[in-house]
C-alpha cells in the first residue's frame, strides 16, 4: 500500500541538518534491495533461485547502519540484511551467482543464501546457528581496540536469536571488555512462527542492557531518518569512547520466515498495520513532499536499478554450473600452510610436560606480536595448571585475557580476532568444558575456510584425560569429537619435546588446531628439551621402539602405558608408534610398520565406540590386509562415563587390558 499524500505518512520524519544528497542516498539504498527482492520473488516462483529470506519492510535498519559505518568497518549481517550487501556495492552478479551456487559467488557453491563473508567488503556473513555471530563481533572489536584504530563494528540478530546462550555470553563479554560493537536486534515480531510473547518475557529486549551494564536504545526501525541520525551520533561517540551498545529496532517481518513457509500464523490486521509503516514508501512520500524527490526521479531510479538487476542476472545465468572436482573440494578444507622447520641449537634442560607447554606458549607470544591468549583465570592466577603463570607481567593484560565463564563467546571471539588480523590461543580450563564452546568450534572455526576462504587462526588448548581421580566432568579425552569434523587439526603429544615444538607449529598454522594436553602427564613426564624456540611438523608420528613382532599404535597417556608394558616384558619385540597428531594422521608410518610386523594393536584412552582406534583399525584392514597375520586389535576404556574412585577409574581405563590383549595378539 502506497501512501499518497503527506497526511498518510506514518512517521514524524526529522531531517535535522542532512543535505539532499544524503536523503537521496538513503532512499536509493532502500529502493535497490526492494527491487532485487521483488525480482527474486518472481525467480523463486519460476524455480530459478532456491530458498529466500525476505527483508522487505526492514530495509531501513540495514541501510541506516551500513550508511554510518566506514567501508572498512566490519558488519556481520543475518539472513534479512540484503541491504548491507548492496550498500557495500557488491557487484550484483556476484550476489546472484552466490544464490545460484555458482563459482562467481562467494562460496564456490558450498553455502547458500547469505551464509558467506567477504574480506574485500568487510562483511562477515552468518552461520545458520545465529548466536555465534555476536561473539565473532566481540573478537573483531577486540582486535580493533588492540590496534587502537577507533573503528566500530556492527552485528545483527533477530529477537528470536537473542534467546540463544551464545548471544548472552557475547553481550556480557563485550560489556566486561568494553568492546566497540553495535549489537543490533531487529525485533520483527516473529522467530519463524514463534511470536515475541513466546520468545521472551521482558517488555523490551533493550531492557536487558541494564543487566549487562550496557548502554541500550530502542529505535523505530522503519524510520530511516531516525535510524540514520541516531546511529550516526552513537557511532561517532563510540569511536572516541569505545564501548558496546545494544540497539533494539522495532520492525515487522512482512513476509514468511522464508518464502515457502508462508504467514498463515500472522493476523492480516498486523500485516496491514505494519504495511502502513513501510519504510520505503513512507520515506518516498516524505521526500516528494519535501521536494527532494519527484515522480520522474523515482521512475529514473527504478529503471536504473532494474537495468542493473537484469544485466547482472544475465551475467549470473550465463555462468556455467559449478563442476564437482574432488581435489579442489578436499584442498579447500584447510588453508595451505607452508611448514617452516625451526631447529634450536640451544642447550637443553630437563623439564616437565607442563613446563614445555608453558615455554612453547611464551616463546610464541614473543614471536607473534599479534597472538592473544584467552581463558578462565589465565592472567594473574596463571591458569588452573599454572601454564600461563607470569605471562601477564611479561605481555600485559591486553594479550593475556581472563575471560568470564563463557566458552562459546570466547571461541567465537577467537574467530573474530583471526578475521581481524590476530592469532588466538584459547585455554579450556578442562577439555570437558569444550562442550560449552562446541558450536563455534564445529560450525565456525572448522568450516570457514571451506565455506568462504577465511582462515581460523586459533589454537584451543585442551587439558584432558583420566588417571587423576577427577570423575566424569574433569577426565574426558574427547579428541574423537573433533577428529570427526573436517576442517580441524588435532594434535596430541605425549612428551615435553613434542609438546613444545608441536604447540609452536600449531600456533604458526593458520588453521584451527585442537591441542590436547594430558593432565596426568603434566607433572609426571620429564625430558631434555631445547631452551630456544623450535617447531615440529604436524602429521608425523614418531617411532619410539622398533621390533618385528607387532605394531603398537597409540598416543597421549597410552604411549606411556605401552612403554611400561614393553619395559616389563622385554621379550616382546614391537614397533611402538606415537601418533603425536591425529589430524593429519600419519598413515604412511602406520602402514609401513604393519606391513613389516603383520600384527597391529591400537590403544586409546577414550572409550571404544566411534574412537580413533576404530578408524585406524579400518584403515589397516583396507590398506594392509594382505600383510596381516592376525585380526587388528583395539584396546580402549569401558563404555561408561569416567568414574571418580581410584579403583573404579583404574577398572575403567585400558592399561591392564592392554597387556592381556597384546599377549593374546602375539600368540595368535
Ligand atoms: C541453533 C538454531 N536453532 C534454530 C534454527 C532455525 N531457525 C533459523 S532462523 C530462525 C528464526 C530466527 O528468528 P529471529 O532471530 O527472530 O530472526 P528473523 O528470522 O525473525 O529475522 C530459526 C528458528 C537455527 N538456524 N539455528
Amino acid at each position: 500500500m502506497k501512501p499518497e499524500t503527506s497526511t498518510q505518512i506514518f512517521f514524524d520524519y526529522n531531517r535535522k541538518d542532512l543535505d539532499d544528497a544524503t536523503l537521496l542516498k538513503l532512499y536509493r539504498g532502500m529502493l535497490k534491495p526492494r527491487l532485487i527482492e521483488e525480482k527474486m520473488l518472481i525467480l523463486l516462483r519460476q524455480g530459478k533461485v532456491s530458498k529466500w529470506f525476505s527483508g522487505i519492510g526492514q530495509e531501513a535498519i540495514s541501510v541506516g547502519i551500513t550508511a554510518v559505518l566506514d567501508k572498512d568497518e566490519y558488519i556481520l549481517p543475518m539472513h534479512r540484511n540484503l541491504a548491507v550487501f548492496t550498500m557495500r556495492d557488491i557487484p550484483l552478479h556476484r550476489l546472484f551467482s552466490q544464490w545460484q551456487g555458482k563459482a562467481n559467488g562467494f562460496t564456490k557453491g558450498r553455502d547458500r543464501s547469505f551464509h558467506f563473508g567477504t574480506q574485500e567488503f568487510h562483511i562477515v556473513g552468518m552461520i545458520s546457528h545465529l548466536g555465534p555471530q555476536f561473539g565473532v563481533a566481540d573478537g573483531i572489536a577486540l582486535a580493533n581496540k588492540l590496534k587502537g584504530n577507533n573503528k566500530v563494528c556492527a552485528v545483527f540478530t533477530g529477537e528470536g536469536g537473542t534467546s540463544e546462550g551464545d548471544i548472552h555470553e557475547a553481550l556480557n563479554v563485550a560489556s566486561v571488555w568494553q568492546l566497540p560493537v553495535l549489537f543490533c536486534v531487529e525485533n520483527n515480531g516473529y522467530g519463524l512462527s514463534t511470536p515475541t510473547n513466546e520468545q521472551y518475557n521482558c517488555e523490551h529486549i533493550a531492557d536487558r542492557g541494564k543487566g549487562y551494564g550496557m548502554e541500550a536504545h530502542i529505535i523505530e526501525g522503519n524510520n530511516i531518518l531516525e535510524v540514520y541520525t541516531k546511529l550516526k551520533d552513537l557511532v561517532e561517540s563510540m569511536r572516541t569512547n569505545p564501548r558496546p551498545i545494544l540497539l533494539e529496532f522495532k520492525t515487522f517481518r512482512m513476509r514468511g520466515h522464508e518464502e515457502a513457509s508462508g504467514t498463515k500464523y500472522v493476523s492480516t490486521n498486523l500485516i496491514d498495520e505494519w504495511g502502513l509503516r513501510d519504510p520505503l514508501l513512507n520515506y518516498e512520500t516524505y521526500l516528494l513532499n519535501e521536494g527532494v524527490l519527484s515522480e520522474e526521479k523515482i521512475q529514473q531510479f527504478r529503471e536504473e536499478f532494474k537495468r542493473e538487476i537484469d544485466e547482472n542476472l544475465d551475467i549470473a545465468f550465463a555462468e556455467p554450473k559449478i563442476e564437482f572436482n574432488e581435489t579442489i573440494e578436499l584442498n579447500d578444507v584447510y588453508k595451505p600452510f607452508n611448514y617452516e622447520e625451526v631447529t634450536a641449537n640451544s642447550a637443553k634442560e630437563n623439564i616437565r610436560l607442563i613446563d614445555a607447554i608453558s615455554q612453547g606458549l611464551k616463546q610464541s607470544m614473543k614471536r607473534h606480536d599479534n597472538l592473544v591468549i584467552m581463558g578462565q583465570d589465565v592472567a594473574e592466577y596463571g591458569g588452573v595448571f599454572k601454564i600461563t603463570e607470569g605471562f601477564v607481567e611479561q605481555f600485559g593484560k591486553d594479550r593475556v585475557r581472563n575471560t568470564p565463564i563463557c566458552e562459546s563467546a570466547i571461541v567465537s571471539a577467537a574467530m573474530g580476532l583471526s578475521i581481524n588480523g590476530y592469532k588466538a590461543v584459547v585455554e579450556m580450563q578442562f577439555a570437558d568444558f569444550v562442550t560449552s564452546g562446541f558450536n563455534p568450534i564445529i560450525n565456525y572455526l572448522a568450516k570457514s575456510h571451506y565455506r568462504w576462504n577465511e582462515k581460523a587462526d586459533v589454537v584451543v588448548r585442551m587439558p584432558c584425560g583420566a588417571g587423576v581421580g577427577a570423575g566424569p566432568f574433569h577426565s574426558q579425552t574427547n579428541e574423537a569429537w573433533f577428529t570427526h569434523t573436517p576442517g580441524l587439526k588435532v594434535v596430541y603429544p605425549a612428551f615435553p619435546y613434542d609438546a613444545k615444538g608441536l604447540l609452536a607449529t600449531s600456533i604458526e598454522d593458520p588453521n584451527p588446531v585442537m591441542f590436547f594436553e594430558h593432565k596426568a602427564l603434566y607433572r609426571s613426564i620429564r625430558q631434555d628439551v631445547p631452551t630456544d624456540y623450535y617447531t615440529l611438523p604436524l602429521g608425523k608420528a614418531s617411532l619410539l621402539k622398533e621390533g618385528k613382532d607387532v605394531t603398537i599404535i597409540t598416543y597421549g597417556a597410552g604411549v606411556h602405558w605401552a612403554l611400561e608394558t614393553l619395559e616389563q616384558n622385554p621379550e616382546i619385540k614391537a614397533d611402538l608408534i606415537d601418533l603425536r597428531t591425529l589430524v593429519p594422521l600419519d598413515t604412511e608410518a602406520i602402514y609401513k610398520s604393519v606391513k613389516k610386523t603383520g600384527k597391529a594393536i591400537i590403544l586409546q584412552e577414550d572409550s571404544m565406540f566411534g574412537g580413533i582406534a576404530s578408524d585406524i583399525s579400518a584403515l589397516i584392514t583396507e590398506n594392509c590386509f594382505e600383510h596381516l597375520d592376525a585380526p587388528v586389535k583395539r584396546v580402549a576404556s569401558l563404555e561408561t562415563p569416567i568414574p571418580f574412585a581410584a579403583n573404579l577409574e583404574s577398572g575403567y581405563l585400558p592399561k591392564e587390558k592392554f597387556k592381556e590383549n597384546l599377549l593374546e595378539l602375539l600368540s595368535y
